[in-house]
């Protein structure tokens, strides 16, 4: 097992089927891969934050920093739009979300937050392009910033690994769907 088999949360991927059959594991291995990332300019002390945390992950599980796309949006309620938009148009392997919502800023969390994470689903199963949640969801600005490079890890570097295994796992599986 080499260092590229971990994840920024700690699991493993098997190395054998269970039952002995086919395995599908998706590796960390970014070469080739076309990343774009959406992030909101909302709370933007913290997002900023969460898009270098992405950047540094894909560069260092070997994506080429030439294909990384970076777009931005005004909120996180508006990213699905964007993400599907990119998704769609063939020219990615993966869409990474980037995003803050926090509670106290907002009366309307539910909404910002449950449509942000339902939107970025819907474009990813619409489109079979991998569409990583890489928004806070907190109670607090503390408790973002905690979870953007601070004590609790960075969400965004998180999303980065999400993306390059995702992205390898549907290089590799058959195809099917509108993937
Ligand atoms: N957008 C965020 O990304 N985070 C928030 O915490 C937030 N708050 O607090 O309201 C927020 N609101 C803006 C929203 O995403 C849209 O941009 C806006 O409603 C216009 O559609």
């Amino acid at each position: 097992m080499t260092s590229s088999d971990r994840t920024s949360s700690g699991r493993r991927p098997p190395a054998t089927a269970a039952a002995g059959g086919p395995l599908y594991v998706g590796q960390l291995r970014g070469d080739g891969l076309r990343v774009a990332v959406v992030c909101s300019r909302f709370n933007d002390l913290i997002t900023e934050r969460l898009l270098a945390g992405a950047i540094d992950g894909l560069l260092r599980h070997g994506v080429d920093a030439a294909s990384v796309t970076e777009v931005w949006t005004p909120g996180a309620f508006e990213i699905p739009l964007a993400a599907r938009r990119l998704a769609a148009s063939g020219e990615f392997d993966a869409v990474i979300c980037l995003g803050a919502v926090i509670r106290g800023d907002t009366a309307h969390f539910e909404h910002v937050a449950g449509q942000c994470a339902a939107g970025i689903q819907r474009a990813q199963l619409d489109t079979g392009v991998p569409g990583v949640f890489g928004v806070l969801t907190t109670d607090t600005i503390d408790q973002a910033l905690e979870r953007a490079g601070s004590k609790a890890g960075n969400k965004g570097y998180e999303a980065a690994e999400v993306a390059v295994e995702m992205a390898d796992l549907l290089r590799q599986l058959p195809k099917g769907g509108p993937a």
